[in-house]
């Protein structure tokens, strides 16, 4: 399989850290293509745990090119951060492993404000973000007013991009009781950080299209998940990138052609961070235990995530949007030792049965779950490396979801170490 797109299909944090490093193995570029450091990606190597944010998961790997691509917002000095602790655990980071495409806007210090006094002055307008400013910094690429990281190069062009950027944000502040933006001071941190974000910079779509040509596998590492995808997710409750698998090729400027494989990360529950509509929702015991048992905290934020039954109707939907070819099912051993399971199958509202989720936040959130009902198993599936190491129970409730969600299992995994997976053949 050469070129393969990891796109999470639920509401983001669904394992896709170890399922790409475990892939990584495999490719010889790793691109991130939306998303910034809202996203949280988990790795566990032995005794090492990297908890990576701006990075692409390849980057722990020896001997592979990381790629930025431009579908990402940056916040320079968060990433020069995170680069900075990797290299702590011991990790080599050169301008030979890591590019950043010349096109990514900049998350700036007053787009992380205004994301928060926005989520914190008005309960309206509250979405649940990270706080990491991503929605604000989006919001300037789309109105051509986003500093790139190109423009880091040239001082007089530097100038002109915050100057337009201001016009906008100083007027937007001053309604928000915020004070003006410290143009010089800005200006200085900028130009402060500029030598090392430079020292990364590089034409991505020209790498990965003469890399494409060399026969080089290019791995694509999605970030959150298909319902937080700005078009198909549960707007407005969502993030402001595109999510899905198509955002691959528009976010590093490689064609569509370059996608052999769709890979849909699946999570054997659901979780969701934030606000907004979740039908399978669990306030109960159960949920509870879903949380604990599957250390169900941000990796970003450390937010208590929301739990639930795994809900087969908007994974269906979702393989659909991203035209996934197969699933990654993971965190299956959370589910060990519950006497009855349930897999939400559809919804109902105002008496009509659904087969989707519909598309007015109204519906969907007036819309009440169908369960079927399944047996569980009380033997322990961690770790587990072959389906001869799997319960027949949790066998038949993979192959459910399967059916359910008209996708094939491509892998399970069993555990967040890379070895405890198994592969589908
Ligand atoms: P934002 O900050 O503008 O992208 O927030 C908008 C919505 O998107 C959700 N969102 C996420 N949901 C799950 N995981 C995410 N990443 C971190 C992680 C989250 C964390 O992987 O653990 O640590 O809290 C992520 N990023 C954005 C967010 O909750 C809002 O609903
Ligand atoms: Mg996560």
């Amino acid at each position: 399989m050469a070129n393969v797109v990891v796109v999470g299909t639920q509401w983001g944090d669904e394992g896709k850290g170890k399922i790409v490093d475990w892939l990584s193995e495999r490719a010889d570029v790793v691109a991130r293509f939306q998303g910034g450091h809202n996203a949280g990606h988990t790795l566990v190597v032995g005794d090492e745990v990297y908890k990576l944010h701006a990075l692409p998961s390849g980057v722990v790997r020896g001997g592979k090119l990381s790629v930025i691509g431009n579908g990402v917002v940056l916040d320079p000095w968060h990433l020069i951060g995170e680069i900075e602790g990797i290299r702590g655990q011991g990790i080599e980071i050169t301008p030979e492993t890591l590019m950043i495409a010349e096109n990514v806007p900049l998350i700036l210090p007053f787009h992380g404000e205004l994301d928060r006094a926005r989520e914190s002055q008005n309960s309206v307008a509250k979405i649940g973000t990270t706080g990491r400013g991503i929605g604000p910094a989006y919001e300037d690429k789309v109105g051509r007013r986003a500093i790139r990281v190109a423009d880091l190069a040239d001082d007089a062009t530097l100038e002109l991009r915050v100057d337009r950027a201001l016009v906008h944000h100083n007027a937007l502040r001053a309604g928000l009781g915020l004070e003006a933006v410290d143009r010089a001071d800005l200006l200085a941190r900028l130009r402060e950080i500029a030598p090392a974000i430079l020292e990364y910079a590089a034409p991505v779509w020209k790498v990965l299209t003469e890399a494409r040509r060399a026969g080089k596998r290019i791995l694509f590492e999605g970030a959150q998940g298909a319902l937080l995808d700005i078009d198909f997710g549960t707007y407005p409750y969502v993030t402001s990138s595109n999510v899905i698998a198509g955002q691959a090729a528009t976010g590093t400027g490689i064609g569509p052609g370059a996608i052999d494989f769709v890979l849909g990360i699946v999570k054997a529950y659901t979780t969701r961070v934030g606000e907004g509509p979740f039908p399978s929702e669990l306030l109960d015991e159960d949920g509870q235990r879903l949380g604990e048992r599957g250390h169900e905290f941000g990796t970003t934020t450390g937010r208590k995530r929301r739990c639930g039954w795994f809900d087969a109707c908007l994974v269906r939907q979702t393989c659909a949007t991203s035209g996934v070819n197969g699933i990654s099912l993971t965190k299956l051993d959370v589910l060990d030792g519950f006497e009855r399971l349930k897999i939400c199958t559809g919804y109902e509202l105002d008496g009509e049965r659904y087969d989707y989720l519909p598309t007015a936040a109204d519906r969907q959130a007036r819309c009440t779950p169908v369960y079927e009902e399944m047996e569980g198993w009380s033997e322990s599936t961690v770790g587990a490396r072959s389906w001869a190491d799997l319960p027949a129970q949790a066998i038949k409730y993979i192959r459910r979801i399967e059916e359910l969600i008209g996708c094939p299992v491509a892998m399970v995994s069993t555990s967040p170490e890379r070895e405890d997976t198994i592969l589908v053949t």
